[in-house]
């Protein structure tokens, strides 16, 4: 391995910072939070931390509508906070990755605030404006330019009453997008970049990347949009997902601002709905693109009809997921791994189960299966607790401007308000982003005023201070992981390959690495299951004394032995 693919070997912690630690008391978490927890993350012993925005920011988006850049916003801190956070983490090996959010602004940026001045101003072509449909007045029903869908419900353009044009806006209508082909605007974007790696930070996270290129003009099919309930919008993303220009744009964002300079950083680019055939494209070290992509497919298996309609997981469709993607980035290219996200609900309650019976065990077995696959492996903040779902009450209970909007434009529609909140309940990105918890104490340690969100409930037995004093907790069991990671190349580096596709609830895949093998076995299920030598072809040839970490506090007798509840076993032999 050469040292520009240092990723490789790397473990990266999310942090979304207004959940993780309050100091000051306004009840949202601050960048000197997170540098009062670093002594924590060098204990989990991971080595990069990418933080969900923090620049000055309305927050209609929880900071992904930013309206400054260059600056810190208020509620988390100063620049100075952000200098002191980049040499404190590097003092213990640890690197800092910002959220690049580069696709759209936030309406309050001077750059849209001069964009929709006027028709004329000179960076009217910042932004996407378009004149009313042809035949259509402005404002009229049908007026839109094109019929696309918001992500975030409803039409994807504004209408701009002063000047009569609509803008576009694929996520809140307080984001409107960046027009990238106007090279004032890459210009721009470029130099913002070099300013934050001239400040110390060493990469980063690319917001909804490939979508940064689009064809503004057909309109969407309706059958394949994202219908909710009653919606007659139509799917624009074919026109913007991996878009004509998007390899030229990534290409001349390496040269401007990564090119010849001393560090390699970590770029992971966030790409919705991106296939395995793209991803390789973008990831091939020689394109000089993105180190990795963050891509969809595993957290979609469990959608019916669109994101809000969810139903229960196959775990074989999981694993030819899986599969595919291994095999599809084995020889060119490189995977991110993640069950979890601040976008995305708890993973052990959506993939493990929060049961308390087998909450710790399924939450090993998730962070165990995950961490084996080939890829650099992503942490979100609390996942190495097992953090859960929220038990959401009512619509009240949902802040998310996602939530709020689908919760509307739904029950509008005249969707069952239950089965509305039923879906919002597993689904609802809300469930993320509960304040980090701590330890026993009032507000789990988060904040000594009000949190901005509801601690979960289960805070007082689910808490970091409670892992960190308990060898058996799911926090040590991920710090194993991430310390075999560091004793054992074939971890990171091994030949993947999976067994027993089509056995509904066994995962089981082998990594081979220059004469070492590991194979993984893990009961997806809370019954026993015996494995047998079809599932596992030779698998009378492992012994139970290969066991390098097991998720059950007493290791099994014989590697035959049925796996219990949730049990995932990493055996280890060489050859
Ligand atoms: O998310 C992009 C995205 O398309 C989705 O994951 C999404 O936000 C949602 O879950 C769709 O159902 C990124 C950020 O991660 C997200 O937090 C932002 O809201 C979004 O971009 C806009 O910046």
């Amino acid at each position: 391995m050469t040292d520009d693919q240092w990723f490789r070997e790397a473990v990266v912690y999310q942090i979304y910072p207004r959940s993780f630690q309050d100091t000051d008391g306004d009840g949202i978490g601050d960048v000197p939070g997170i540098i009062d927890r670093l002594d924590y993350l060098h204990t989990l012993g991971i080595d990069v931390l990418w933080l969900s925005p923090i620049y000055r920011s309305p927050q209609d988006d929880n900071g992904y509508d930013i309206s400054d850049y260059e600056d810190v916003d208020p509620t988390f801190g100063s620049l100075a906070d952000v200098d002191r956070l980049i040499e404190q983490a590097h003092a213990r090996g640890i690197r800092i990755v910002m959220d690049l959010v580069v696709n759209h602004t936030s309406d309050e940026h001077p750059w849209f605030v001069e964009s929709r001045s006027s028709k004329d101003n000179p960076k009217r072509d910042w932004y996407w404006w378009r004149p009313p449909r042809h035949g259509h007045e402005a404002g009229a029903p049908g007026a839109e330019p094109t019929n696309w869908q918001s992500f975030f419900s409803g039409p994807a353009w504004e209408l701009d009453e002063a000047t009569g044009e609509y803008y576009l806006h694929l996520f809140t209508r307080k984001q409107p997008d960046l027009n990238w082909e106007n090279p004032d605007v890459r210009a721009a974007v470029y130099a913002m970049m070099r300013w934050w790696l001239d400040r110390g930070v060493d990469g980063f996270r690319m917001d909804v990347i490939n979508m940064i290129s689009k064809r503004v003009g057909p309109d969407g099919s309706l059958a394949d949009g994202r219908p909710i309930a009653g919606t007659v919008l139509g799917d624009g993303t074919p026109q913007f997902i991996c878009g004509p220009l998007i390899h030229e744009f990534l290409q001349e964002m390496h040269r401007e601002v990564f090119e010849g300079r001393p560090q390699k950083y970590l770029t992971v680019g966030e790409m919705p709905m991106v296939t395995v055939d793209e991803a390789v494209l973008f990831t091939d070290p020689a394109r000089h693109e993105v180190d990795m992509v963050f891509q969809f497919e595993h957290v979609d298996l469990d959608h019916g009809e669109h994101k809000w309609d969810r139903k229960p997981l196959d775990l074989r469709d999981l694993k030819a997921s899986f599969a595919r993607w291994q095999e599809g980035l084995a020889d060119v290219g490189w995977n991110s791994l993640y069950w979890n996200n601040h976008d995305q609900p708890r993973a052990v309650s959506r993939f493990g189960s929060d049961a308390p019976e087998h909450r710790v065990a399924s939450a090993k077995l998730l962070g165990t299966v995950l961490h084996l696959h080939r890829g650099t492996p992503y942490v979100y903040q609390g996942e190495e607790l097992g953090m859960t779902n929220m038990p959401f009450a009512g619509p009240e209970d949902f802040q998310d401007v996602e939530s709020v909007n689908y919760y509307r434009t739904a029950v509008e529609a005249g969707a069952d308000p239950e089965w509305v909140l039923h879906n919002l309940r597993l689904g609802s990105r809300d469930n993320a982003r509960s304040p980090m918890q701590w330890d026993a104490s009032n507000q789990a340690g988060f904040t000594t005023g009000t949190p901005w969100a509801r601690v979960n409930p289960n805070y007082p037995e689910i808490n970091a201070e409670a892992a960190v004093a308990d060898d058996g907790s799911v926090f040590h069991h991920y710090r194993r992981l991430i310390a075999l990671r560091r004793s054992e190349p074939a971890v990171a580096h091994g030949h993947f390959t999976m067994l027993a596709p089509e056995h509904p609830t066994l995962y089981a895949f082998t990594r081979t690495f220059e004469g070492t093998e590991l194979l993984v076995l893990a009961n997806f299920s809370a019954d026993d299951l015996t494995v047998t030598g079809e599932d596992v072809p030779g698998l009378d040839g492992w012994s139970a004394a290969d066991l390098v970490l097991g998720n059950l506090a007493d290791d099994p007798s014989s590697v035959v032995a049925p796996l219990r509840a949730w049990e995932a076993r990493i055996l280890r032999r060489t050859t």
